[in-house]
């Protein structure tokens, strides 16, 4: 094989590799690249409040809540986004996803009875445009 045939062969090579993963990437990327953007946030929950108590986020999000309990089992439910009556169970992350389809105010609460301040157990996400 001489030099130049080699060379050829080579970068025929290369751009064979090349264009299968841009076709691979074209073609194979997973149905979640249909959501928006994807956002992973880190929560707590706590006799009585989530830490961070608020969630700043922007509408078309695609959220991935990871939430675990420091005490006892607490709940989360956003109404409003179809996110019912989660369990929180304590020292493990639980996942919770969902697009945030609208703007505005809207507040998230327990919903599993976790002590006197129970009703007090609430916190705020504000979904901008
Ligand atoms: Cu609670």
């Amino acid at each position: 094989m001489d030099q130049k045939y080699r060379r050829s062969f080579f970068f025929f090579g290369i751009s064979a590799v090349v264009i299968s993963i841009t076709l691979a990437g074209v073609f194979l990327i997973p149905s979640e690249t249909n959501y928006g953007d994807s956002q992973d946030i880190y929560m707590e929950a706590k006799q009585f409040e989530y830490i961070p108590r608020t969630l700043n986020v922007t509408v078309g999000e695609h959220l991935v809540i990871h939430i675990k309990s420091l005490d006892v089992p607490h709940g989360f439910e956003i109404k409003e986004f179809g996110v019912r009556n989660h369990v929180i169970p304590v020292g493990e992350y639980t996942t919770i996803e969902f697009t945030v389809d609208k703007t505005g105010n809207f507040t998230f609460y327990c919903t599993v009875f976790c002590g006197v301040g129970h009703s007090d157990h609430y916190g705020y996400m504000v979904v901008s445009a």
